[in-house]
């Protein structure tokens, strides 16, 4: 009878043990995706569309995808390639961005891009978006992105070129 007591003992430890370890695994594998400067442009008046774009860093060994955004702010959010067609800048909608292993992609002007449609609020600046990123491995970001006026746009964008520079 002790014995069985002891067993059981044995096994439920055992049972903890593995939870936690299988916990502490999954909590490890959460900051593969890194998003730095993030920001959401000011809505124009008179417009219901608003666009997002930040740097998107894979530091996992694999590659990972980009599936889809949510936002407090916008019901429906969509991922959009810029591309020249005829001489012309049309938007592309895609599926997804890949991210490759220990890469960065940067959505910017002009190039890739979140597009939050159907936007009710103003958006000013000083404002704060709340964006839910979902990527293939099952990661979920979230973060709290500013509104930018034009001209603190201006100003970011040069601020994270002259920084990418300095690497050369
Ligand atoms: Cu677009």
């Amino acid at each position: 009878m002790k014995n069985n007591y002891l067993f059981s003992l044995l096994l439920l430890c055992n049972f903890v043990c593995f939870y936690s370890m299988a916990n502490a695994i999954s909590e490890k594998t959460i900051s593969t995706i890194m998003v730095e400067n993030a920001y959401v442009r000011a809505k124009i008046p008179g417009t219901s569309i608003s666009s997002s774009y930040m740097e998107i860093e894979n530091k996992g060994d694999s590659s990972v995808s980009l599936l889809s955004v949510s936002s407090n702010i916008s019901p429906r959010v969509e991922i959009h390639q810029h591309t020249m067609l005829d001489g012309m800048m049309r938007m592309r909608k895609l599926d997804f961005i890949e991210v490759k292993a220990k890469e960065r992609v940067k959505l910017q002007p002009s190039g890739l891009h979140l597009m939050l449609f159907d936007v009710k609020n103003d958006l000013n600046a000083q404002q704060h978006v709340e964006l839910t990123l979902k990527f293939s491995n099952n990661e979920l970001v979230t973060l709290q992105v500013p509104v930018y006026s034009p001209t603190q746009e201006k100003a970011a964008n040069k601020t994270s070129d002259e920084m990418h520079t300095h690497h050369h």
